[in-house]
């Protein structure tokens, strides 16, 4: 729990500007809300409760939710600002269809009927894996699990998968190889019981910034802090041991640590005996595996690898996290289960102030990847190819099994089969692949290849000016529902207002297609509660296990944390308490990370590395957040982040426009020279489209277990920008911050 004597007041005095430095809208006499509406922010993982204000069906302002225990209040800037975005003047209200000249307003039954004629053109054409759906995990944990349905059932295609490809997918991998269960295994309130605090690859201060004042109490009880990041990040500046990795290098560093801990005897090795799967087998793996072999691969002093080895090993208690720094590569899945052995070999795990977590990133991003969004998933976190997981799933949805489609492609694998040809035709809900998608120069010529395409969303994002039909769908404070947070805790999704105007709910949307595609049978629920109902059933078994969590409940005891059997329990704050796995053997399974190269590497002819990631002002492909002015006013676009050595190497001074340039693609924007970043990396965030699209230069590799693409390692080379270019980018910044409002 989080430390109730620590005020936001204290808490912003103390460890800055990343938190709401207004904490209480103030609100004029005639603004006096009607209601305030307990419920959490539509954005990162961490769900901070918050209370949106409401007058006239209106979301006017917000107000901190103190008592809900995760913040306390507390919350980030775009927490701050998300209310601004219900009644923007952008949001889309009326059905579009696609003209030779643009798009026109059209009545939802016109838009509707198109649909569906062209899904069953397409099908009765090419097959029903021919029409394909693309979904996100910001929707809530019954519209994720409706998707589910819906693309089995009713559109009947075996091609679902959704964003969470590109974000939680290697740690899903990993966590499922080693202890066979996907969630963070500690609730948060372990993290400042630990006495070190072991970060690998987030940039935690500017993505999860309310969870930082859990590891800043930590550090109020001492513990120590190692960081992992070719970036000084913020949280990297206060830490004892920041270890700048050459990005993509990871698994040799994980590996060296290891080679430590065996060589100087820091391992637990009854916990390695008893509980643990392939220590003889691991341990061997490492034997050659030196600081100093490690060290000139990843480009860190083999000393410093020495004392951070040594602080992990002789800890008394810890707490490891990763985020996508490490998990988007093509050796994802190996990285997790690299840092995953630190933790297993060392016993520290399942007892109090021992921890580890994957930080997921999404506001759903953890309840979206367990209730059937995935191509290869059912809900309950149940795999689609296992015949008793397709039993249970065919009994509840009350269909035979073949009637229930088998795995799919995966969501890069989507748009490559739709550049063959192979796929003609795409609905997309809450995915914005033009601007989120690796290559997304290569993207584009796919999306213009489509027979037909179909964009569910609630702004004219990028991917939708594309679509031939888009659809206004609805917000995250517009249905009742549920979200699952990074910690695993179930919390509740209040509807605060109605979706404006002509729009819909998703809900509505997908239930009327589904009736139109002659599916309603398969979709009779009287309203959203009637949702989660049938996916507790469905659930229930599962690794993923909502049976015993009613709504009722997650509003009394402020969430429940799976997996939740029965009514009766108390559900599961603390993974692997009785010292065992959610492998059938009951044991942790330990698996050898031998260090390979990334994809591309960088070369004479492209010297550096790019890598890409996020800046606190913005949120993921930038549709909710661009529209903002506060934050569009804080931070317009992208910048490269550079050394100074490596600007003073190629004659550059800072905020000079440059172009970056990789064999896919180029981008140009300002640069930041800043000693907080490797001299032979850079870095640019990615939240813009098109020409300031970071993804234009990344690489569509996949990491062979999880098809994660490697965001993370490209090689790159940077020049000065032409007077045309720079012109360009001139004139598209002054856009960004004309169009926000
Ligand atoms: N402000 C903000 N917050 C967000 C989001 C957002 O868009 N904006 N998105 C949310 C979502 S969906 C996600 S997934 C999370 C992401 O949260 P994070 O994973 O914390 O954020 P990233 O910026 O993607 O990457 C984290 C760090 O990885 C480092 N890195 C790059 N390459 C490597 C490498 O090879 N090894 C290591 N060890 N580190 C490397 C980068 O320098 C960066 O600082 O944030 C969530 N929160
Ligand atoms: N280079 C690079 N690329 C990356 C990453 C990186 O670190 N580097 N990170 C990756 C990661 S971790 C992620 S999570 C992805 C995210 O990538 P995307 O999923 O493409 O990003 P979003 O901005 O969430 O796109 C969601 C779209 O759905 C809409 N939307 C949001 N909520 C709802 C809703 O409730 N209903 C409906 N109908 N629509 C909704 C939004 O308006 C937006 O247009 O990007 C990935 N891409
Ligand atoms: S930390 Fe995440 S959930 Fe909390 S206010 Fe910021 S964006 Fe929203
Ligand atoms: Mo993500």
């Amino acid at each position: 729990m989080a430390n109730p004597s620590t005020t936001q007041d204290e808490y912003i005095a103390r460890y800055g500007p990343h938190v709401s430095d207004t904490p209480v809208s103030g609100w004029t006499a005639d603004m006096v809300p009607d209601e305030l509406v307990k419920t959490h922010c539509c954005f990162c993982g961490m769900q901070c409760g918050i209370q949106l204000a409401v007058k006239d069906n209106k979301v006017v302002g917000f107000e901190p939710w103190e008592e809900f225990p995760f913040n306390e209040g507390r919350l980030c800037p775009k927490g701050v600002k998300r209310y601004m975005q219900t009644h923007h003047p952008d949001r889309l209200t009326d059905p579009l269809i696609r003209t030779e000249n643009g798009f026109r307003k059209a009545t939802w039954d016109e838009a509707l009927s198109l649909v569906v004629s062209r899904i069953k053109d397409i099908q009765a054409r090419k097959g029903n894996n021919a029409f394909a759906m693309m979904s996100g995990v910001s929707l809530s944990n019954e519209k994720s699990y409706l998707v589910g349905k819906f693309a089995r059932l009713a559109l009947r295609t075996a091609n679902l998968d959704y964003n969470g490809r590109f974000c939680m997918v290697s740690a899903g991998g990993g966590n499922k190889k080693a202890f066979g269960i996907d969630r963070t295994a500690n609730s948060w309130e372990d993290i400042p019981k630990a006495k070190v605090i072991f970060l690998s690859g987030t940039n935690v201060s500017e993505c999860f910034p309310t969870l930082t004042h859990y590891i800043w109490q930590a550090r109020d009880n001492g513990a120590q802090l190692i960081v992992v990041d070719p970036r000084v990040t913020p949280i990297a500046r206060t830490a004892e041991y920041h270890l700048a990795v050459r990005p993509g290098t990871d698994s040799a560093l994980n590996q060296a640590l290891l080679h430590e801990l065996v060589r100087n005897d820091w391992i637990d090795h009854k916990f390695v005996t008893e509980n643990c799967k392939g220590w003889e087998e691991l341990k061997e793996s490492v034997r050659e595996c030196t600081p100093e072999w490690a060290g000139a691969i990843c480009g860190v002093e083999p000393a410093l690898i020495r004392r951070v080895a040594e602080v992990w090993g002789t800890a008394p208690t810890s707490f490891l996290m990763h985020a996508r720094g490490i998990e988007q590569h093509t050796k994802g899945v190996e990285n997790v289960l690299g840092l995953i052995n630190l933790v297993l070999a060392t016993g520290r795990i399942g007892r109090e102030g021992c921890g580890y977590g994957t930080i997921t990133g999404q506001g759903n991003g953890q309840g979206g990847r367990e209730h059937g969004h995935k191509c290869d998933q059912l809900p309950g976190n149940r795999d689609i190819e296992n015949p008793e997981h397709r039993a249970h799933i065919c009994k509840v949805w009350g269909i035979t099994d073949d009637e229930l489609p088998h795995k799919g492609k995966t969501a890069v694998e989507i748009f490559e089969a739709i550049h063959e040809g192979e796929i003609a035709g795409l609905i997309n809900i809450c995915c914005n692949p033009l601007v989120s998608h690796p290559d997304t120069n290569y993207v584009r010529e796919a999306v213009g290849k489509m027979e037909f395409f179909c964009v569910i969303d609630f702004f004219m994002s990028e991917t939708a000016r594309y679509a031939d039909v888009i659809l206004p769908g609805s917000l995250h404070e517009e249905e009742e529902g549920t979200s699952t947070t990074a910690e695993a805790r179930v919390v509740r999704i209040r509807a605060a207002v109605t979706p404006p105007a002509n729009a819909r709910t998703d809900t509505e949307i997908l239930l009327e297609i589904a009736r139109r595609l002659d599916a309603e049978d398969k979709f009779t629920y009287a309203d959203n509660r009637a949702i989660f109902e049938e996916l507790r059933a469905a659930s229930k078994g599962g690794t993923a296990d909502y049976a015993g969590i009613t709504w009722e409940r997650i509003e009394k005891e402020m969430g429940v944390f799976w997996p939740c059997p029965e009514i009766g329990h108390p559900g599961t704050r603390r993974l692997f308490e009785n010292g065992r796995s959610y492998h059938p053997d009951g044991k942790f399974h330990l698996h050898p990370t031998p260090y390979r190269p990334s994809f591309e590497v960088p070369d004479a002819e492209y010297p550096l590395y790019y890598t890409t990631g996020r800046s606190v002002y913005h949120y993921l492909s930038g549709t909710q957040t661009r529209r903002i002015k506060f934050l569009v006013e804080k931070c317009p676009g992208p910048v490269c982040e550079m050394h100074p050595m490596l600007a003073e190497k190629l004659g550059f001074k800072e905020r000079q426009i440059v172009t970056l340039e990789t064999r896919r693609g180029s981008i140009t924007v300002p640069l930041r020279v800043t000693e907080g970043i490797r001299p032979d990396t850079v870095f640019v965030p990615y939240h813009w489209a098109e020409r300031l699209a970071a993804n234009q230069l990344t690489v569509r590799a996949l990491d062979p277990i999880s098809k994660m693409p490697e965001f993370k390692v490209a090689a790159c080379r940077v020049r000065a920008a032409n007077k045309e270019e720079a012109d360009r980018l001139r004139a598209e910044w002054k856009t960004l911050i004309q169009e926000a409002s």
